[in-house]
């Protein structure tokens, strides 16, 4: 038994020695009791052992409680995290949609001001226009005033240097054989003897032709037109201008045919009845039949015919007016039927060379005032021939033919524009009705006493 209980020993003591590295020899060697043995295992080390054990255990358990928490901690975080990304998306989304529906009333609101622009333009557009077009009336006006003060202008150049040769006439008069005249011109008006002396002198045929048949009034009626061709076979008698005419007989107005010279006939009105009457008309217009907006050619050789509306020609007007005094006279009436006339002595057409330059004297009476002085010394201009003073083309801007300045106080060639005409294109006497378009015009010629 104690055998026994020595080897037991010894083999726990191995063992502990394997585990704990007890020294066993003195175990081996010594003979004593298992309890004897037991007792003298180190009871320090095995307290120290229990309490490392202990102590070990305690730090497994609290690393893993630690562990236990961190991964609870763990699972908290990941769940706040994942509530976190979740509340930021909402967020996110929130704003983007917030952001949107601004983006959308800010378009909104650009698509509201662009229209609100796009209709202040279209007024700002609008409002231009109509300025653009009362300045377009407004410089329309200026140009009517501009061409006024130089009519005027032109008018007063004209009476001075008429005041001048007054003056000069006054001054000469008690040597001057011009007394002679003077008593001509208070002798009579029309069919004064110096007239008639001058005819006799340049045209004696015609004088004599006309003297021995005076007596055949019946016959020279027919020479009136149209009975122009069985007048003209059945007499002789012809009259170098209507005022020759009407001394030949108690002819009326109408279109006859004058000869200024020999070679050379042509018909023309003949008013004998305004003003002691025998006026050869050059121009008349009553009714808009005829176009008056015509070129050079036209102007220089006339249109129309002298039973209606026409133009006798340029170079037929100074055929009669290069001899001798003429006066012109200008009838006029508006649309209101109201009348006027305008008076100028003496009165000339240059030859074609000097494009038929328009001299005129004095603005010897008149009712419809003077717009014509302003057009003195001035060539006659067409819209295919541009003779005016300005840069550019009267004629054109006008729509007539006249001896244009820098362009014009009247514009009796302009359009015929009816009782509604109100423009510087139409057919106009700036000093009696300004531009408003006229009804009738009629210009006409007569020998001056
Ligand atoms: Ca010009």
């Amino acid at each position: 038994m104690a055998m026994f209980m020595t080897k037991f020993v010894l083999i726990f003591c191995i063992t502990m020695s394997t585990l704990y590295g007890i020294n066993c020899v003195q175990v081996e060697n010594n003979t004593a009791t298992a309890n004897e043995v037991a007792y003298a295992l180190p009871t320090e080390n095995h307290v120290l052992l229990q309490a490392k054990m202990e102590a070990q255990d305690q730090k497994m358990t609290i690393l893993l409680q630690n562990q236990q928490d961190n991964h609870g901690e763990t699972i908290a975080l990941l769940q706040n995290i994942v509530v976190q990304m979740a509340v930021n998306q909402q967020n996110k989304q929130h704003q983007i949609t917030d952001l949107l529906q601004t983006n959308l009333d800010n378009h909104n609101e650009t698509i509201t001001l662009l229209q609100n622009q796009q209709h202040t333009l279209s007024r700002m557009v609008e409002t231009q226009t109509y300025v653009a077009n009362t300045l377009s009336q407004v410089v329309s006006h200026l140009e009517m005033q501009s061409e006024q003060l130089q009519y005027m202008a032109g008018s007063m150049n004209t009476m001075m240097s008429l005041l001048m040769t007054q003056q000069e006439t006054t001054e000469n008069t008690p040597t001057s054989p011009v007394h002679v005249q003077t008593e001509s011109e208070s002798a009579g008006q029309h069919q004064h003897p110096q007239t008639s002396t001058a005819t006799q002198n340049q045209l004696p045929q015609t004088s004599t032709v006309a003297q021995s048949q005076l007596g055949q009034m019946s016959t020279v009626t027919l020479n009136q037109l149209p009975q122009t061709s069985t007048a003209q076979t059945t007499t002789k008698i012809s009259g170098v201008d209507c005022e020759d005419l009407a001394s030949k007989g108690d002819f009326p107005s109408g279109p006859y045919t004058i000869t200024p010279r020999n070679d050379s006939s042509f018909n023309v009105y003949c008013d004998m009845d305004t003003d002691g009457g025998g006026w050869t008309l050059f121009q008349k217009r009553f009714d808009g039949s005829l176009n008056f907006y015509r070129g050079w050619t036209d102007y220089d050789q006339g249109f129309g015919d002298a039973d209606g509306e026409y133009w006798v020609g340029l170079s037929q007007i100074h055929q009669l007016t290069q001899s001798g005094s003429w006066a012109l006279r200008i009838d006029m009436e508006s649309f209101g039927n109201e009348t006027a006339y305008a008076e100028y002595q003496p009165f000339q057409v240059g030859e074609a060379t000097s494009n038929y330059m328009l001299s005129i004297g004095r603005y010897v009476a008149g009712t419809a005032g003077d717009s014509l002085s302003g057009h003195n010394n001035m060539p006659f201009s067409t819209f295919d021939q541009d003779y005016d003073a300005y840069s550019g083309n009267c004629a054109r801007n006008r729509q007539g033919a006249w001896w244009y300045n820098q362009c014009a106080a009247s514009n009796l060639n302009g359009l015929y524009q009816g009782p509604t005409g109100n423009s510087g294109t139409g057919m106009w006497w700036n000093h009696w009705k300004r531009v408003e378009s006229l009804k009738k015009s009629e210009m006409k010629i007569r020998r001056m006493p």
